[in-house]
This record gives structure tokens, C-alpha cells and sequence, in this order.
């Protein structure tokens, strides 16, 4: 190896590890100390912890809070609503026990310092909507991630981790993971008897709206790379609801989030011509996605879908009129905080455009598509529910274990239950952990055993961009083109392109159908061919080489799943040309996958949806 790459190893040995120290994996924290006092509990995280993921730039709502001590609704209310609202698959268990226990985590959040509005008339906190509360948020992140810290044994910033490592006596057990120093290059190699990982949803799988020099400006976080999915993916874990990607109604641009304009000021959307489009066309949409069409709220993805008729008609862009209704200097304040907690590009984007929203309205665009399990789609490893709701194969022994054993997940990575958000994410990482604790306290003589020579052919590969790029730099041909070796950005691009037009991108109106999904594999699997040749030139490109081998497992997971589910589900999320109608006899399932790591084969499966509440 050239002396680029010959740092040293480091091994850090635990109980506990959590790989993503966002929002589930801080709630992980806090809770395995609680459960584990003795433990050694370690948090692995590739960016700074108090600043780190979805919620870096802070956020200006709660999205999941029940408010059962102002009785103002129940667990059986929000499992009702998400199941709605995901065309009527969701993991009712894994909803349920989220919403019976979220509120102690907002509780939590407050006494650690985090400002929440309350309504000065009803002394409750001041609602957004039904299921969201209203925050000073800036510095969310960092007063959650301060009780994590106090709670880990060690943090481990600025560490990106590459790979699970998997048992090498037993087969199907996890064993740590791996990964590299983003700084000082430095290999690290963790052996945990448990792993939780909570390592974010995925952006850039798909072309974004925004190109060029606003590249990186989407809405989640550039910085989400998808590395729960690979992750978790090439461990051999089972994936559900991969296909299941979110498209968001945001304002143009600068990707301002709807939420505080549609619920708490009361906004509302037109075409062009000045026309409300929302329920238009509910009879169209009932014959072809059936009596979903009466559920309150109505559908995201059906919202979406009226929105894109409208553009596809020619009647766009859709406006919302923000400037209807700042009519006082209490509501001009909260529609400016939201995006100055959460969104600042959208401030920014009014102010170079020259919009004032108290006089002009602002366009709205939908997204590209993310994979997420927290927001309104809830794609990720299929895993446990808890043993007293769980039914006969949604439950195998320990709460949010993925069927790798000692292989938990947590918020984005966990798959079947939407409408987590921030707080339902820290608050499934809290259940994770707990159960994480009880499954290394009734195996208390297991240890994670792994192989020497595993771990060095594993540093040879996490270092290998650098020495293709120090071999064979010498034959670049021009600028950045050589014919031996491809850069991460190139990459990416590529992946995106491939996404955008072969697996319903905004590119392509969100449609595919089953001759672009096969054409869309092989042309990634060809991809994933020429990544064995990727070069980076330091250590922080050397990073975005993993990030796109992270997208590109979870894209390939994505369109396998497209592939196998025949029928459109979701409208305004992505339309199956060749099945556009919801096919409720035969798709009333959940889509799962399982790379086996050994064969390197897919297998595609489905499972029942179990209706649990009534
Ligand atoms: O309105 C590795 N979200 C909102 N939630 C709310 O509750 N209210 C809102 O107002 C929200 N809005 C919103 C939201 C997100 C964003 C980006 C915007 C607006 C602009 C959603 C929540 O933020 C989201 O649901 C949770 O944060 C999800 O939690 P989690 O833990 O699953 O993901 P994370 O917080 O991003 O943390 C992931 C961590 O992993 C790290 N990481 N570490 C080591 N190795 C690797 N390979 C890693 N890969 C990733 C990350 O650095 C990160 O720390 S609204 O628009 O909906
Ligand atoms: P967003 O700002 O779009 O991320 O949404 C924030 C929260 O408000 C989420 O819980 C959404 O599901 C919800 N929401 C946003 N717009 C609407 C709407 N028009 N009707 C009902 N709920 C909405």
C-alpha cells in the first residue's frame, strides 16, 4: 500500500455502538445509559455530533407529538392517520409503539433547554397542526446531542463508517464496524456486541432540481448519503418499502418547507389562474386509487398528485399565497422564523429574487426524490416490533433488531413506520436501545469475533481510491478526464442521471415502467462495475467515494423494489405507467429484499400488512 493509505489502525472494543450520531442515534444514547449503566456505549459519527444530520441547521416544528396529557389525541389517532396517509401500508406496531411513547421525549427535549411555544390561551403547546408543535429551533441539534454526549462512554467525530463487520464464527450476527478518519486518514475498527445503526435517509440518489453551482442545495441534507441502506444492506439485512421514495411539495428554489404555511397560517395553493386544484380531482383519483381519496388529512402523495396534473395540464406553476395571509406582525414573524430555524436558503432565495411574501406569492415545485424512513414514506430495514403488540412475523425477539442478529435500527433506517420525524426518531432510537441492552444482557459470553485478516483486506478496499488516484494519475488526459479512473462527483452524476430517467425522477414526471427499471439496473450495475476504479485525490474525497457507494446500494435497492411492486401505490410520489391503478387485491403488501452477502443474490418477498388498529 503507498504511504497515502498506510495509516494506522485503530480498535475500539464496546458493548454498544451507534453508527449516526443524528436524532435516533442521540435518543440511542441516552437510553442505553439508562438500561446499561455499566456499559461501554460508543457513538461512531462521520460529521461533529452537535451539529450533525437532518437537523444540523436546526428545525422550527416538532412534527410527532401527541399530547396525551392535554388528552388532545391517542396512539390509536396517529396510527389511523399514518396508515391514511401511506395509502394503507404501515407497520402498525412500530407506529404505535413510537406514538405511545413519543411525548416523554419532547418532555425530555424541554426540561434539556429547547424552547417550545405555548398557546397562551389553552397553556398547552402551540399546535402547527394536529401532530406538530412549534419550536425555537436553531439549536436543536445541539441540546439533544449534549445528552447524548454526557451519556456515551466515548464520541468518535469525523469518522465515516464504510462497512458492518460481520461475525466470523457465526454466521448472521453482526460484529462491529469500520471505518475511516476523515481528517487524519486513520483506520478504525470497532467490535461491539451490538450495533444500532441511525445513519440518516439519502439525497442525491436522483438528480436534484437544483444543478451546477446550487448543486448542493436540496431539501433533506446533502450530507444524507444513504449509508443506513448500504449499510445495513450488504449485512444482509431484510429492506421494506424501499420503493417507497418521498417527493416533497417545497417552495422553489430553496426548498422551503410547506408545513407552518399549509397548517398553522392557514395558507392556501392555486394554479396560475388563481384556482384551488387540491380536491379537484378526487374522482379521477378514487377510480384509480380507490376510497383513499376520503382520507383526512388527504393523502401527501395524493396532494402531490393534484399538483402535477395541474403543472402537466399547463395551468403551473402552483402559488401559494403567503401574501394573503402575513396580515399581522405575529404570523410575518412565524413565517419568517420557520425558515430562518430550519431552511435559510429560502430566506435567501425571497431575498435575492426579490420576493417579499407579504405582497407577492412564492412558487411551489415538487422535489426530487428522497429515501427516508422518518417523513411521509418510511423505506429501511425491516425489523422487530415490540413483543406485547407485534404479531406472528413482525416480531422476533428484541424491539427494532433487523433480522441480523445484535443488528438494530433506528429513525431513517428502519423501514414500515412513517411520520416519525425528529422526535419519533429520537424516540426509536431510545427503543432500540433498550432492547439492545436486554440482548447483551441474555448473551452475556458472547463476543464479537473477527478476523485479522478480514480487517486488512476491508483497509485495502476503504483506502483503495487513493492509491488508484496516486497509481495512475500521471495519465490523466485533460482537466479532470482520465481514462483509468472515475472521480466521486462524476459518479454521482451519473447515478443521478441514470435514477432521473430510468426510475420516475422529476426528469420524468416521477413515471417509469418496467422496460426502464431493467434498462435503469443493468445501467447501474455497470456503474457499480466502474466504481471498483474510483480515485480520490485526499481524504475528503476519499469520503464522497463511499458516500456514492452508499447511494448506489440504496439506489439499487430502490429499483428493485419499483420492479416488484406492479401497481402505482403511491401517486405523486411515482407512478407505475404500466400498473397506474392501486391494485389493493394483489399489492396490499409490504415489498421486502434480502442481498445475501455470501451469494451476492437478491431475493425479492412480500409480507402482509397487518391491520392492527381499527
Ligand atoms: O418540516 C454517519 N425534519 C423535520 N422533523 C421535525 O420533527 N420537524 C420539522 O420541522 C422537520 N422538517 C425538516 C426535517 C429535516 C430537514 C432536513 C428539514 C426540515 C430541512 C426531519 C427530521 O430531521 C428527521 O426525520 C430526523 O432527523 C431523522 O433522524 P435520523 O437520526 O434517522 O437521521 P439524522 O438526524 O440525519 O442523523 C443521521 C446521522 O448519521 C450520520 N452519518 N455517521 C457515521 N458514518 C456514516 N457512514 C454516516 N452516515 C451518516 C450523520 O452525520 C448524522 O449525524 S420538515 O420539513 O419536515
Ligand atoms: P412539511 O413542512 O411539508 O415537511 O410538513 C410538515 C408537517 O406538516 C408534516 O407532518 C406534514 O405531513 C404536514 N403537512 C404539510 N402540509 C400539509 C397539508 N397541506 N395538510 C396536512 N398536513 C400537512
Amino acid at each position: 500500500m503507498s504511504t497515502r493509505s498506510s495509516k494506522g489502525t485503530k480498535f475500539v472494543d464496546c458493548d454498544v455502538l451507534i453508527v449516526g450520531g443524528g436524532m435516533a442515534g442521540c435518543g440511542a444514547a441516552y437510553e442505553a445509559r439508562h438500561w446499561g449503566r455499566k456499559l461501554k456505549i460508543v457513538i461512531v459519527e462521520k460529521a461533529h455530533i452537535d451539529r450533525s444530520g437532518a437537523v444540523a441547521m436546526g428545525l422550527s416544528a416538532i412534527n410527532c407529538y401527541m399530547g396525551m396529557r392535554w388528552n388532545e389525541n391517542t396512539p390509536e389517532d396517529f396510527v389511523r392517520y399514518v396508515r391514511n396517509d401511506l395509502m394503507g401500508i404501515a407497520r402498525e406496531d412500530l407506529v404505535y409503539d413510537i406514538a405511545r411513547h413519543v411525548d416523554s421525549t419532547v418532555h425530555l427535549f424541554e426540561e434539556w433547554g429547547l424552547p417550545i411555544i405555548y398557546d397562551k390561551q389553552t397553556g398547552h403547546y402551540k399546535r402547527e397542526g394536529r401532530w406538530q408543535i412549534l419550536i425555537h429551533g436553531e439549536s436543536y441539534k445541539p441540546i439533544v446531542a449534549e445528552a447524548a454526549k454526557k451519556s456515551a462512554s466515548e464520541v468518535y467525530n469525523r469518522i465515516m463508517v464504510t462497512h458492518l463487520l460481520r461475525d466470523s464464527t457465526r454466521k448472521n450476527r453482526i460484529a462491529g464496524a469500520a471505518g475511516f478518519d476523515v481528517r487524519n486518514g486513520t483506520f478504525y475498527v470497532f467490535r461491539a456486541r451490538t450495533v444500532i445503526v441511525s445513519a440518516g435517509g439519502a439525497t442525491h440518489v436522483y438528480r436534484p432540481r437544483a444543478v451546477g453551482e446550487g448543486a448542493g442545495r436540496t431539501w433533506y441534507a446533502p450530507w444524507s448519503t444513504g449509508s443506513a441502506y448500504a449499510l445495513v444492506i450488504q449485512a444482509g439485512a431484510k429492506m421494506t418499502q424501499m420503493e417507497n421514495r418521498l417527493v416533497v411539495t417545497r417552495f422553489k428554489d430553496g426548498y422551503g418547507p410547506v408545513g407552518a404555511w399549509f397548517l398553522a397560517l392557514k395558507a392556501i395553493a392555486t394554479n396560475v389562474y388563481g384556482e384551488e386544484y387540491e380536491r379537484k380531482y378526487v374522482e379521477e383519483q378514487r377510480k384509480l386509487y380507490g376510497n383513499y381519496v376520503d382520507a383526512k388529512p388527504f393523502p401527501t402523495c395524493l396532494r402531490n398528485d393534484a399538483m402535477l396534473r395541474e403543472i402537466r395540464d399547463g395551468r403551473g406553476p402552483v402559488l401559494i399565497h403567503t401574501e394573503r395571509v402575513l396580515d399581522t406582525r405575529e404570523k410575518e414573524e412565524l413565517g419568517w422564523e420557520d425558515f430562518l430555524d430550519m431552511t435559510m436558503s429560502q430566506s435567501i432565495a425571497w431575498a435575492s429574487l426579490n420576493i417579499d411574501p407579504k405582497t407577492t406569492p412564492s412558487e411551489l415545485q415538487t422535489s426530487e426524490p428522497y429515501v427516508m424512513g422518518s417523513h411521509a414514506t418510511c423505506s429501511g430495514a425491516w425489523a422487530s416490533g415490540p413483543s406485547d403488540i407485534s404479531p406472528p412475523g413482525y416480531h422476533w425477539g428484541y424491539n427494532r433488531m433487523t433480522t441480523v442478529e445484535g443488528l438494530f435500527g433506528a429513525g431513517d433506517t428502519v423501514g414500515g413506520s412513517a411520520h416519525k420525524f425528529s422526535s419519533g426518531s429520537f424516540t426509536e432510537g431510545r427503543l432500540a436501545a433498550k432492547a439492545a441492552v436486554a440482548f447483551i444482557e441474555d448473551h452475556p459470553d458472547e463476543r464479537p469475533e473477527v478476523d485479522d485478516s478480514y480487517i486488512r483486506s476491508l483497509k485495502e478496499e476503504v483506502f483503495k481510491p487513493l492509491e488508484t488516484f496516486e497509481v495512475r494519475r500521471n495519465q490523466i488526459v485533460a482537466g479532470t478526464v482520465s481514462p483509468l479512473y472515475i472521480y466521486a462527483r462524476q459518479g454521482v452524476v451519473r447515478l443521478e442521471k441514470i435514477m432521473d430517467e430510468y426510475c420516475a425522477g422529476w426528469g420524468q414526471m416521477y413515471t417509469t415502467n418496467e422496460y426502464q427499471l431493467t434498462r435503469g439496473l443493468e445501467l447501474l450495475l455497470m456503474l457499480k462495475v466502474d466504481l471498483q476504479n474510483l480515485a480520490a485525490e485526499d481524504l475528503h474525497q476519499l469520503q464522497r467515494a463511499w458516500e456514492l457507494h452508499h447511494r448506489v446500494w440504496t439506489a439499487e435497492a430502490v429499483v428493485r423494489h419499483t420492479l416488484y411492486r406492479k401497481e402505482t401505490r403511491w401517486p405523486g410520489y411515482y407512478y407505475r405507467a404500466d400498473y397506474p391503478k392501486l391494485d389493493e387485491v394483489n399489492w396490499h403488501v409490504f415489498v421486502n429484499s434480502r442481498y445475501d452477502p455470501d451469494t451476492q443474490t437478491w431475493t425479492m418477498s412480500s409480507e402482509p400488512v397487518h391491520q392492527l388498529v381499527p
